[in-house]
């Protein structure tokens, strides 16, 4: 299927060529992954001639899609995120736009002719174990120009990032792409007895690609309205310097120092509880960081004392209504991030408690709200402000059935 899928690219990469104009506009996701693919692409399409503007998004918001597709006759590139909004995408662009997506979350199929995508998991392939965005935006670097070979790296560093392992090792087309960057003596493997461990050979000596992976996901979250994700691009391409080191110093002390602030308020009443639910909402409190915060917050307590280990666990964040690179953009809604203790994670596992893709997306779907890529165990959604209270009894009622 992978073939099948290469063939498209090939298909997306004439159509391109075709299209009035060098300009590309490339859309990416904030985590490791979504800077590796943003990083592969631009740099792709740069030795292809083309002007790339290129913008970091927490996540696709209709209200940020609704301005992106304001413009007419355009090249617009989606990657690590979109896959699933397909068919909306397609409603937004009516033929107008030359639009690819370059996902590998759950996908659905475009609706447009003009919109390609290119997501892995509409051609066979498990998003979650065989390929990442950034494997899938190497293979269609790979597909424009054989150079491209030389940012297989790139592509193993997104994948170790995005952590999916099948007994501790990469898998798969993930799999292909470290090896091409063990041939090319940018990767090195490690064995120990539960998997592998692979490091970037690097002038400053070997570095952990599960700690780069940290890294970047620090400069594009919490570093995100603070230029953070084109400093992530810039480590991608050159490795990490004086500068960038400096700036994941700093956003790791403002994200320690939110975080603990924000413990205490939860142990001073901050905790709402309902049947099923305990939720909580820290409002603005974690600026100047993005929204991808109030999840990283729910990983880290989601085990703690403070929390009951029966409940689902909910925090809620205000999405600021301004998107580095777009200015003002009236959004007026809250990020919801769910997570649930370990032991509730193995009742989801064994079907014995609902899974928060279902659970979540189908409370904010009644609300209203947008949902785009939720997982079993870790899932956020926006709803409008105000809407927060009328969620959480959604999902109290969906639990009840
Ligand atoms: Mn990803």
């Amino acid at each position: 299927m992978i073939d099948k899928l290469i063939e498209d690219m090939e298909l997306a990469i004439r159509s391109i060529r075709k299209w009035p104009g060098k300009k590309i506009q490339l859309f990416h996701h904030n985590d490791s992954d979504g800077l590796c693919s943003g990083a592969i692409l631009q740099k792709a399409f740069e030795r292809a001639g083309y002007d790339v503007n290129r913008f970091s998004l927490e996540k696709p918001y209709p209200a940020v899609l609704k301005k992106i597709y304001e413009q007419d006759g355009r090249v617009l590139v989606f990657a690590d995120f979109a896959g699933r909004i397909a068919p909306m995408i397609s409603d937004f662009n009516q033929g107008r736009n030359l639009t690819l997506i370059l996902d590998h979350h759950v996908a659905e199929a475009s609706t447009d002719p003009n919109v390609f995508n290119l997501d892995p998991e509409l051609y066979g392939l498990k998003g979650d174990r065989d390929i990442t965005a950034s494997t899938t935006c190497y293979f269609f670097g790979l597909a424009m120009d054989p150079v491209n070979r030389d940012m297989a790296h790139i592509a193993a560093i997104g994948a170790v990032g995005d952590k999916f392992f099948e007994n501790g090792r990469l898998v798969s087309q993930n799999r292909e792409v470290v090896m091409e960057a063990v041939k090319q003596d940018r990767i090195e493997i490690r064995e120990h007895e539960t998997g592998e461990d692979y490091y970037l050979i690097s002038e400053g000596g070997p570095l952990p690609c599960d700690q780069l992976g940290d890294y970047l996901d620090t400069l594009g979250a919490a570093g995100f309205y603070q230029n953070g994700p084109d400093i992530g691009i810039k480590v991608c391409h050159e490795g990490i310097s004086p500068a960038s080191d400096r700036m994941v110093e700093e956003l790791r002390v403002i994200q320690i120092k939110a975080f603990d602030e924000e413990i205490k308020r939860i142990r001073n009443g901050g905790l709402k509880k309902t049947r099923r639910i305990q939720w909580f909402h820290v409002k603005n409190r974690f600026s100047p960081m993005g929204v991808k915060m109030v999840g990283a917050f729910c990983d880290n307590i989601k085990n703690t004392d403070d929390f009951d280990p029966h409940r689902y666990i909910a925090g809620f964040q205000i999405i600021p209504n301004e998107i580095p690179g777009f200015g003002p953009i009236p959004m007026d809604e809250v990020k919801i991030s769910m997570r649930v203790s370990v032991s509730m994670e193995e009742k989801i596992r064994s079907g014995k408690t609902m899974a928060l893709n279902i659970l979540l997306p189908e409370a904010t779907a009644r609300v209203g709200g947008f949902s785009d890529a939720c997982h079993s165990l870790t899932a956020a959604t926006t709803v409008a402000i105000g809407k927060e209270v009328a969620l959480i009894d959604e999902m109290e009622k969906i639990l009840t059935l």
